[in-house]
């Protein structure tokens, strides 16, 4: 493999996947896909310029995904409308990007028989009871609870049905919640950083009892680079570091690595259909095919997140009035 396509590849995970390539992969070059919405940006790839190309364009135009898909050897498909709270508001963009823009990229590939990755998420899945101690598996069966994961769990079952009718070359991935650097304000970790260097208060939805399996953006990137080189065609694999930690704790912890009262958050009202409790066994991937994640000191990985935010003001600013404009018409 030599040269590679990835679609979404300005967005915060896509990104983050690049990077990490041009580390690892010396000698491959990438393509990055990405119509630059309100969550991509160009920014994310500076520095990379030798080996890292941008085209902009839409995964839904199909000429354009077709001759990008054309001149590379394989496709890792990150490109999604990501935000649940925006499904809430908004369907129509997920359902688009997500559902008829992987048709378009699954077309591609079938026409020009590349191999594809498709990237996708454990929320395909609905949620675990907060007691319940079992954890995702690849048998789970599909119980999507939003429009963002009802769109997602609509494009792993094409890719799906693209690998057993039309012979695909495609594995899939689904990950627990990411974390790191390039991540956009309007998630749960770098909303709370930024309200509190902004000099307010983290706002946690209802009573932050909810759990979500964090894993830092490094290991998911490694855990995809294996699977596209190692993966059996056909298969689901889970990505997760057993990151299990309550809304509540993670506030709770930034505030006390900014140096602030734990307790000096705000309560907001709930997301409608909030998901109570993700939780990834990744043991399949582990086993099958040896991969580990690396960055497991969730304190660590969160205090280094503090600081590129902190350092990177530049980057995340543009973005912060306008998120929070969006929060304060749902009284968020
Ligand atoms: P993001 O919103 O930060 O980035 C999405 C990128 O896709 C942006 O650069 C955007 O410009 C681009 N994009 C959107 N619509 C497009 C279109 N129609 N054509 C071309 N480009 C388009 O998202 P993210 O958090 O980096 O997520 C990336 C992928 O990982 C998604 O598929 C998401 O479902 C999946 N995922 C995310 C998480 C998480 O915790 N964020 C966890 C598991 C899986
Ligand atoms: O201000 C907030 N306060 C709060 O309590 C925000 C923005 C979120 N939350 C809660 C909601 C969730 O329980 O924090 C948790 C995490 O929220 P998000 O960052 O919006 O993530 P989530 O809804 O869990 O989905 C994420 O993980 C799976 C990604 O956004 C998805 O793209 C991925 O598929």
């Amino acid at each position: 493999m030599q040269k590679i396509l990835v679609t979404g590849g300005a967005g915060f995970i896509g990104s983050n996947f690049v990077r990490h390539v041009y580390r690892e992969r010396p000698d491959w070059l990438v393509e990055v896909y990405d119509s630059l919405t309100y969550a991509g940006n160009k920014a994310n790839l500076k520095g990379l310029e030798d080996r890292v190309t941008l085209t902009v364009a839409d995964i839904c135009d199909e000429s354009a995904i077709d001759a990008a898909v054309a001149r590379n050897d394989a496709v890792v498909h990150f490109a999604a409308e990501s935000h649940n709270d925006n499904s809430l508001f908004n369907p129509w963009p997920f359902v688009n990007t997500n559902l008829v823009g992987t048709y378009h990229v699954l077309e591609a590939v079938r026409h020009h028989q590349k191999r594809l990755h498709h990237i996708s998420t454990d929320e395909v899945y609905g949620d675990l009871k907060l007691d319940d101690p079992s954890k995702f598996t690849p048998e789970t069966p599909y119980n999507p609870s939003s429009p963002y994961s009802s769109t997602k769990a609509g494009s792993d079952l094409l890719v799906r049905a693209w690998v057993r009718s039309f012979n695909v070359k495609a594995t899939i991935s689904n990950c627990s919640n990411n974390y790191g650097p390039y991540q956009h304000v309007e998630k749960f970790i770098p909303r709370q950083i930024t309200e509190i260097l902004e000099g307010r208060k983290p706002k946690l939805y209802g009573s932050g009892a909810n759990v979500r399996d964090w894993i830092h953006t490094e290991d998911h990137s490694s855990g995809v680079l294996t699977i596209l080189e190692k993966g059996k065609i056909g298969e689901t694999y889970l990505i997760g570091a057993n990151g299990e930690m309550q809304n509540k704790e993670v506030v709770e912890l930034i505030l006390q690595i900014m140096g602030k009262d734990k307790n000096d958050y705000d309560q907001v009202n709930d997301r409608p259909g909030h998901d109570l409790r993700y939780a990834i066994d990744s043991s399949k991937i582990i086993d099958d095919l040896g991969w580990q994640p690396k960055y497991t000191d969730f304190r660590k990985g969160l205090s280094n997140t503090i600081d590129w935010y902190k350092d990177n003001q530049d980057w995340w600013k543009p973005l912060k009035a306008s998120t929070e404009e969006k929060y304060k018409e749902l009284n968020r």
